[in-house]
This record gives structure tokens, C-alpha cells and sequence, in this order.
């Protein structure tokens, strides 16, 4: 086995974006594409020499050859051990416990996440930090840089890693081991939790329902929820990974996984359903005949978090994602805790976690966690709620209706316009920016303008400074529309809109959504022109 280095030629268009570097299959099938990325990844970092990577992927088409590769390149760079999931599988949130388990120096995992699969679908590569956690932004901007002016990859030339047994091989002078993909995380959910006090709710009368949409976490919520905690067999559906997904968006809201929603809706509903995306860290949860949204499901897990015994001792703080409802910070704001908001993306939780500063964080799209790892964590979020809903014996309406009785409501919801031209896109927020200095005062109907301005953040920790986060419009009675360009989409431009009204008056809380949002959302209209500019007349999706 020889290392061979290979003459290659930059490519302009590897910067990653909100979660790593996502493209079409075709892209990274071009030449040298991968290779490139990933010999950009080891340039970029120092001192790994002889310390431990980990790789896995979310098993969708090209995880399996994309590992191959980077197997050699790791072993042709210096790395000492390399640790691999089984078949090539890790869920995100495990690639994230192993690393952090084994002292790793990083890892790679696989994924475009929510994305679709197949040869002509999408394919993503990110770099994750020995905390587990996705690389911050100095590291991804050292990665793209580097991208720009490569000339040269070093691969091992071997064969290939057999990857559906689990075994240690030698690759040159690295180790290799093909792991069990499960069993570290399902251990460390078990520390977490209360296992028996959820075993004895699966296995009474109550009905749970948790589609894996044929992504990473099947493997994962079979040996939790089935094996483990005895739940029914036939309670983890579509829990076969597929390379296409079954053809799906794996994207767990309203929209995409309507099999799980029909069921939620429909007669003799189950008590409880779950659903993650194709990666594992996204979670949507729902009751029977009743939705969750995202940000209220922080509110609720962080209003209930010492029924949890990983929890017992209460949180240090709290932080959301900029466009997240702003329903966790009222109850940091009981807690007597801070609230952290930082921009959207889980790379901005990390130097939080670590500095103990932030227990729990969560995204408005379907994404929640705690210091456990250093990623969201779509089944984590389900045995949280699991937990809480055996703790306290009630419904999850009237958890999350009693949580709003408490605290209020914060009617939330996003408006996607997928795949609008770039152009358009970029047009749309450069005259927001432009209007913003005069928007203050302003009034619109009921509605004055508080503030308006583009989000910047200063990490609290190592005082880093990202800008240009999202456009906000914040109205003296707390509603806030919030508009951004999506960093994970791989055609055109996805235009997010955000909008946000509080309600404090619990015999309004049985509104539904988009009418109780309808003016704010003509405003947002209205302000941005939206429909004039996308050439779009509603979007594509609502959650
Ligand atoms: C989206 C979400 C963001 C999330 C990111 C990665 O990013 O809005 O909250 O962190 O996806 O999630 P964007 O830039 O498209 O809005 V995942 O499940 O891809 O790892
Ligand atoms: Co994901």
C-alpha cells in the first residue's frame, strides 16, 4: 500500500454553508471533487496526527463510495485510527456522541440532511470539532479558503474497507473499525433518561407512532423504542433506510411527512407521533389530533426539564436560533436563566455548551438539543417528551395548552419559497436592508415598527462576530417578521419568511395558526413585496 499524491485543480464553489457543503450528487461525482474538500478539511486543521476521526454518514446514495475515499485520504494523511459506522451509517447526533466519547480529533459526517437522495438529488460533507460539535465558522471559512487554491490530495492506494462487518483492519499504518452505529448513543440516552418510566408507558395502552421517513434513524428508534423500551413491534415505521429515501423529502414537518400527519389526524389517532429527518437531528412531534411546533416544543421540554432525571438539577440557560419563537425566552425568563439568541445554524451553539452557559437550545425547524452532544437530536427530543408525558400522565395537548395557559401563546409559523432565481432572492433582501434605517416608528394598521435591522451576533464566549443574519422587523406589541436566505439549499435561492405574534389572553389560544397570523402576513407582503419579486403567489411550504 502506497500513498500516492494526486495533481488536482481547485474548484470555486465549495463554501460550505449553514450545515456543511451541500450539492447535487453530479457535483461531487465531478473529478477530484471530493478529494479536493476533504484534503481542504485536513489543510485546514493541525495536530491530528496519530489521533482518532470519525466517519459516518446518513446511508443516502454515495455515502458508501464517498467513505471509501475518505478512508485512504485519512490513512494517507496521518491519522492514527479511524472509527466507522457499520455500513457506513451514523446518525448525526451519534457521529457526535462517538467523537466525544472517544476523545476523537474530529470527524466527517455524510449527509444533505432534510434533503432528497438519489443520483440525481443531493449529497453533503461536514467537519465536526473534537467536541462533536460542527466546525465554527473560522474553521469552515480556513476550509473554503483553501478550497480556492488546492493543487494536491493525498490518497492511499488500497483496496476497499469491507463496512457491513463489524471489525478492526489496517489501512497502511491506521487503524480502522467498522462500529456498531447504535449502541454508544443508545447508551448515553440511557444515562439521560428514565427508562423504566417510559417502558412502562410503551408497553400499557398508550399508542405511539415514530416514522423514521426511511432515513438514518430507523436502526436507532427500532433498538430504543422496540427493543429497549418495549413498544409494540410495528411502532418504528419506515424505519428501513433507503439510498432515495423511498423518493421522499426526508424532512419531518406538516408538509413532507403527511403519512405520519394523516395518522396523527385521522380517527382513533395514536397518543403520541414523532418523526425525524434524514440525518437524525430534526425531530417533529404531535399528539393525537394536535401539532407541536417547534419552538413551543422547547418552551414545554424546558418548562419540564427537572421531571427528566439527565435534567433533575434544573438548566444553566437556554438558547434558540434568531428566527425561533420567542416562547422559550418566557420561560428562561420564570426559570430566572438566560436566554441566548444566536443565528441560525448549530454551529452558533457549541462555544455555549461548552462554556456551560446553555443546557438546552433549540431552531424553530424541528431541531432540538441539550449538552449531551454537540448537535441537535431528533430522537433524544422524542424520549424527552416521552418522559415527560409518563411523568406527568397527561395528553400532549394538555401539556402543551396548560404551557400556553401559563406562559401565553407565541402564534408562530414559516413560509418557504423554494427554489426561487437568485437574483430575485438577492434583490428582495437588498432592498429590506436598504429600507431598514427608516422603518422605526413607523406604523402599519395596529402594528408600529420597534425595530428593524439585519442580525449580527457576538459570540459571548470567544467574541466572534457573524453578520448579515436575517433581516428583523420587531412591532412594539412583541410580533416580529423575520426574512432570510436559506444556507442549505442546492438550487436557485429558498426565501424563509418568519412571522411571530404573542398572545397573552388564553381564550384567544384556539386560533388557528395562519389566520390568527393573516395581517402579519400580508404586511410581511406588503413590505418586503414578495409575491412581485419571487413571482411567486404563496410559497412553497408552510410549517
Ligand atoms: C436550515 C434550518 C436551520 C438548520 C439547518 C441545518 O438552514 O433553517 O435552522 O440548522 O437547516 O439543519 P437554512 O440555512 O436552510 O435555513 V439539518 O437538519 O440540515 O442538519
Ligand atoms: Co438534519
Amino acid at each position: 500500500m502506497s500513498i500516492q499524491t494526486v495533481s488536482t485543480q481547485p474548484y470555486s464553489d465549495q463554501k460550505p454553508g449553514t450545515s456543511g457543503l451541500r450539492k447535487k450528487v453530479k457535483v461531487f461525482q465531478q473529478q477530484n471533487y471530493l478529494e479536493n474538500f476533504v484534503q481542504a478539511i485536513f489543510d485546514s486543521l493541525e495536530g491530528y496526527q496519530n489521533q482518532t476521526l470519525v466517519v459516518g454518514g446518513d446511508g443516502r446514495y454515495y455515502n458508501r463510495e464517498a467513505i471509501q475515499i475518505i478512508l485512504k485520504m485519512a490513512a494517507a494523511n496521518g491519522f492514527g485510527r479511524v472509527l466507522v459506522g457499520q455500513g457506513g451509517i451514523l446518525s448525526t447526533p451519534a457521529a457526535s456522541c462517538i467523537i466525544r466519547k472517544n476523545n476523537a480529533f474530529g470527524g466527517i459526517i455524510l449527509s444533505a440532511s432534510h434533503n432528497p437522495g438519489g443520483p440525481d438529488e443531493d449529497f453533503g460533507i461536514k467537519y465536526n470539532t473534537g467536541n462533536g460539535g460542527p466546525a465554527p465558522e473560522g474553521i469552515t471559512d480556513a476550509i473554503y479558503d483553501r478550497s480556492k487554491t488546492i493543487t494536491e490530495y493525498k490518497i492511499l492506494e488500497a483496496a476497499a474497507i469491507d463496512l457491513d462487518r463489524i471489525a478492526i483492519h489496517s489501512l497502511g499504518q491506521t487503524t480502522v473499525e467498522v462500529i456498531d452505529s447504535v449502541s454508544d448513543y443508545g447508551a448515553l440516552m440511557e444515562t439521560l433518561f428514565d427508562f423504566g418510566q417510559i417502558k412502562q408507558l410503551l408497553s400499557g395502552d398508550f399508542r405511539f407512532c415514530m416514522d423514521s421517513l426511511h432515513a438514518v434513524t430507523g436502526p436507532y428508534a427500532k433498538a430504543l423504542f422496540e427493543r429497549r423500551l418495549s413498544a409494540p413491534a410495528g411502532t418504528v415505521v419506515n424505519g428501513e433506510p433507503l439510498e432515495d429515501f423511498g423518493g421522499g423529502h426526508p424532512d419531518p414537518n406538516l408538509v413532507y411527512a403527511h403519512d405520519l400527519v394523516e395518522v396523527m389526524f385521522g380517527d382513533n389517532a395514536p397518543d403520541f407521533g414523532a418523526a425525524s429527518d434524514g440525518d437524525g437531528d430534526r425531530n417533529m412531534v404531535l399528539g393525537s389530533n394536535f401539532f407541536v411546533t417547534p419552538s413551543d416544543s422547547l418552551a414545554v421540554l424546558a418548562a419540564n426539564a427537572t421531571l427528566v432525571p439527565g435534567y433533575r438539577s434544573g438548566l444553566a440557560g437556554i438558547a434558540r436560533s434568531m428566527p425561533t419563537s420567542q416562547a422559550p425566552d418566557r420561560v428562561a425568563e420564570k426559570l430566572g436563566i438566560d436566554c441566548f439568541e444566536t443565528p441560525t445554524g448549530w454551529k452558533f451553539f457549541g462555544n455555549l455548551l461548552d462554556a456551560g452557559k446553555a443546557t438546552l437550545c433549540g431552531e424553530e425547524s424541528f431541531g432540538t438539543g441539550s449538552n449531551h452532544i454537540r448537535e441537535k437530536d431528533g430522537l433524544w427530543a422524542v424520549l424527552f417528551w416521552l418522559n415527560i408525558l409518563a411523568a406527568k400522565g397527561q395528553s400532549v395537548e394538555e401539556i402543551v395548552k396548560e404551557h400556553w395557559g401559563t406562559y401565553g401563546r407565541n402564534y408562530y409559523s414559516r413560509h418557504d419559497y423554494e427554489g426561487v432565481e437568485s437574483d430575485r432572492a438577492n434583490t428582495l433582501i437588498a432592498n429590506l436592508r436598504q429600507g431598514l434605517s427608516g422603518m422605526p416608528g413607523k406604523t402599519f394598521g395596529p402594528y408600529t415598527v420597534d425595530y428593524a435591522d439585519d442580525f449580527a451576533y457576538t459570540d459571548p464566549v470567544d467574541g466572534s462576530v457573524a453578520t448579515k443574519q436575517g433581516v428583523r422587523i420587531g412591532f412594539t406589541d412583541g410580533s416580529r417578521i423575520v426574512y432570510r436566505l436559506s444556507g442549505t439549499g442546492t438550487s436557485g435561492a429558498t426565501l424563509r419568511l418568519y412571522v411571530e405574534r404573542y398572545e397573552a389572553d388564553p381564550a384567544k389560544h384556539n386560533q388557528d395558526t395562519q389566520a390568527a397570523l393573516a395581517d402579519l402576513i400580508s404586511l410581511a407582503d406588503e413590505i418586503a413585496q414578495i409575491k412581485t419579486l419571487t413571482g411567486r403567489d404563496q410559497p412553497t411550504v408552510i410549517t
